[in-house]
């Protein structure tokens, strides 16, 4: 049968088809689905536009992070904040963009699900053309009714009813979970749709990578630096399945590698960063779900990533998320050499 009558899959399609596995579904959390499938597309025309348009750049403000923000880390906030506030579907929002919880409108009405995200992870690449992303969770609302709360948002990973990620690459890939394995889409801006490319992906079992930003070596604690050098390779017992090094300094990109490809990024905690960088509401805690959904596995170097409970929005975690193998051997060394 020749490509023309190949099943194409859209997302919206797909979506549907994952609806039907939960009998009680109402269709609300879907549309929620489909509704951030349409904010990628709106954030994808811009990210390949950047280069023509006047989209590049400083946007002139500091977020909380007190990081300069960009013009398109600007727009793909305001995209997913305006697109979801009106639905109906969401009861509070978190951003790596907001300071604080972001409100549905009192005007519009509540709904059961919380989406926490990062609208434009790995910005600082954008001037440089190198592929960047958008990372979601949802959780169901703790509270019963009125206006989502801080509370709403604060939840342990393992409480994630979906997660997934958008990278704006040489394509643009959707890859969502809703518990149900991880499936991977890519827009076809022809027509203006995700179309199903990987179904039921799963990490592969021989790694190939490993990714981590080893300017930083010097202040690694001990743990990381014996684990680092146990995957080179280097020394009695060694890793002896010959890793390669990737790292782009685009968590969505390096993450979506080694998810295709096999292997392990890590951001771990050093001296100048006690917590680590990655935040771990909106960015790790979603990549882990993602990770467990294919197969492998996230931690902080201590426990499980979806076990940890955010005490604040923006609270910060080492991250080491890939081939559950290589995960927990930097849990051992960091046990066995930092105590
Ligand atoms: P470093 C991008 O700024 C980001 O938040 C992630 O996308 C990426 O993994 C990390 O920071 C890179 O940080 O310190 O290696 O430049």
């Amino acid at each position: 049968m020749n490509d023309m009558h190949q099943k194409i899959i859209t997302i919206e399609r797909h979506i549907i088809e994952q609806e039907r596995l939960y009998p009680e579904a109402t269709g609300v959390f879907s549309s929620l689905l489909y509704d951030i499938a349409l904010c990628a597309k709106i954030i994808a025309r811009e990210t390949t536009r950047a280069g023509l348009v006047d989209i590049l750049g400083l946007a002139g403000k500091v977020n909380i992070q007190g990081e300069q923000q960009m013009k398109l880390d600007v727009f793909a906030n305001a995209t997913i904040v305006r697109m979801n506030s009106y639905t109906g579907r969401l009861a509070v929002m978190a951003s790596e963009e907001s300071p604080d919880i972001i409100a549905i409108p009192e005007e519009y009405q509540k709904g059961r699900y919380v989406l926490v995200f990062d609208p434009l992870d790995g910005s600082s690449n954008i001037d440089v053309n190198i592929s960047i992303g958008t990372i979601f969770g949802i959780y169901r609302r703790l509270t019963l009714d009125g206006p989502g709360t801080l509370d709403d948002c604060l939840q342990a990973g393992k409480n994630l009813i979906a997660a997934g990620y958008v990278i704006y690459g040489s394509s643009t890939d959707m890859v969502y979970s809703t518990g149900q394995g991880v499936h991977v889409f890519t827009l076809d801006p022809s027509v203006g749709e995700f179309l199903l490319s990987h179904s039921n992906i799963c990490i592969p079992d021989a790694p190939k990578y490993y990714s981590v930003n080893q300017g930083y070596q010097p202040y690694w604690s001990h743990g990381v630096r014996e684990f680092t050098r146990w995957l080179q390779g280097i020394g009695e017992n060694a890793y002896t399945g010959a890793l390669s090094t990737r790292y782009i300094g685009s968590l969505v990109a390096d993450f979506h590698r080694n998810l295709m490809a096999g292997g392990i990024f890590y951001y771990p905690a050093d001296a100048n960063r006690p917590d680590g960088k990655l935040r771990l509401l909106y960015e790790a805690a979603p990549l882990a779900y993602i990770a467990e959904q294919a197969g492998g596995y996230a931690s902080d170097g201590r426990q499980s990533i979806l076990d940890i409970k955010p005490g604040y929005l923006h609270q910060r975690t080492p991250l080491f998320i890939g081939n559950r193998e290589l995960v927990e051997k930097a849990a051992e060394f960091i046990a066995r050499y930092d105590g």
